[in-house]
C-alpha cells in the first residue's frame, strides 16, 4: 500500500511539474508535425506601435527640443481611424487621426518643446484604433531621479521593454532554450546571472535604481534591479501590461521589490528574481513571506 501511495504522488508530482514548468508547444510540436491536427485560424488583425526620441536638443540657452514620433502598423491588417496622441508632462501637444494605416506602414511626426526647464520632461505617446492600442513614455531634459520614489511617471519609466539591450538579452536567452516555460527560462537566467550588490557598494549611494539595461551591463543589482530587469524582459516578451508587475512592499525590517506575474493555470504568483528557477513556489513562497505590497508598476501601469 505504501509504494502505491508513494507512486500516486509521483506521478501526480510529475503531472505537476510538467503543467507548470515544461512548455508543452517544444514537446507537442514534432508530434503535431507528423500528425498535422487542424492548426489555429489565421486572423488578420492590425497591431499598433509607437515609438519616439527626442532627435535635437539645444540646451543652452533656450532649451529648445525636437521630439521625433510615429506609429506603426505591426499587424496582417489595415488598420482604420488611428488616433495618436503626443503628452508632454501631462498637457496635450499634439494628436492626429490616420485615416488608414497599411500593414506594415508608419505615420511619422514631430513636435518642438521651447523653453523647457532643466529637470526631467516625460513624453507620452498613446496610439488607438479598433482592437488595437499602444503606449509609450521616455524621458528628456534631466536625469530619472533614481530613488525610492511613489510619482508614477517617474516608477514606470524603469521598466523598459523596448530597450535595444533588454531585447538582444531576451533573444539571447532563447537562443539556448531548453523545453521550458518562457517565464521560468528567463527567470533562471536573472537569478543566475546577475549577482546581488548593494547600491552602497556599486554606486556609493543609499539607493539606486537601474534601468534593465545597465543591471545587465553590470550584472549586479539589489532587490528593485532585479525586478526591473526581469519585469522589463517579461514584457519584451509579449507578457500583457496587465498580466506583469514590478511590486514595491515592506515588513518589518524594510523595504523590498520582486515581480509578479499572471499565471495561465495558476493565477497571481509572487516571483523573487533572485532565486534560480528551482525556486519556484517553494523558494519563492518562503522568500517573500511577509512582505506587504505598497504598490505595483510597469510601463504602463501603476496601482
Ligand atoms: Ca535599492
Ligand atoms: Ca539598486
Amino acid at each position: 500500500m505504501g509504494s502505491k501511495l508513494l507512486a500516486v504522488v509521483a506521478i501526480v508530482v510529475v503531472i505537476v511539474a510538467v503543467v507548470f514548468f515544461v512548455d508543452t508547444r517544444l514537446l507537442l510540436g514534432p508530434l503535431a508535425d507528423r500528425f498535422p491536427f487542424p492548426g489555429p485560424e489565421v486572423t488578420s488583425k492590425a497591431v499598433l506601435r509607437v515609438d519616439g526620441y527626442v532627435d535635437d536638443a539645444d540646451e543652452v540657452p533656450e532649451r529648445v527640443y525636437t521630439v521625433v514620433y510615429s506609429v506603426s502598423n505591426m499587424g496582417n491588417a489595415t488598420a482604420e481611424n488611428v488616433t495618436l496622441s503626443a503628452v508632454v508632462d501631462g498637457e496635450s501637444h499634439a494628436s492626429h487621426l490616420v485615416s488608414s494605416l497599411s500593414v506594415s506602414d508608419s505615420a511619422n511626426y514631430s513636435l518642438v518643446v521651447t523653453n523647457a526647464s532643466n529637470a526631467l520632461h516625460v513624453v507620452s505617446l498613446q496610439a488607438s484604433c479598433a482592437g488595437a492600442a499602444d503606449f509609450y513614455s521616455f524621458p528628456f531634459g534631466a536625469d530619472v531621479p533614481r530613488v525610492f520614489s511613489d510619482k508614477p511617471e517617474i516608477v514606470k519609466l524603469f521598466v523598459t521593454p523596448r530597450d535595444p539591450a533588454v531585447i538582444a538579452l531576451k533573444n539571447e536567452i532563447y537562443g539556448a532554450k531548453l523545453p521550458f516555460k518562457d517565464w521560468i527560462v528567463l527567470r533562471d537566467w536573472v537569478g543566475k546571472n546577475i549577482q546581488y550588490a548593494d547600491d552602497a557598494a556599486v554606486h556609493g549611494v543609499r539607493e539606486y535604481w537601474q534601468f534593465g539595461k545597465e543591471t545587465i551591463d553590470l550584472r549586479t543589482g539589489d532587490c528593485e534591479d532585479f525586478a526591473i530587469l526581469l519585469c522589463s524582459l517579461f514584457r519584451a516578451n509579449g507578457v500583457s501590461a496587465d498580466d506583469v508587475y514590478v511590486v514595491v512592499g515592506r515588513n518589518a525590517e524594510g523595504y523590498h521589490a520582486w515581480v509578479r506575474i499572471k499565471l495561465e493555470a495558476l493565477g497571481w504568483y509572487n516571483l523573487e528574481p533572485q532565486e534560480n528557477g528551482l525556486a519556484t513556489f517553494a523558494g519563492d513562497f518562503l522568500t517573500l513571506s511577509g512582505f506587504k505590497a505598497i504598490y505595483q508598476f510597469n510601463d504602463q501601469q501603476f496601482h
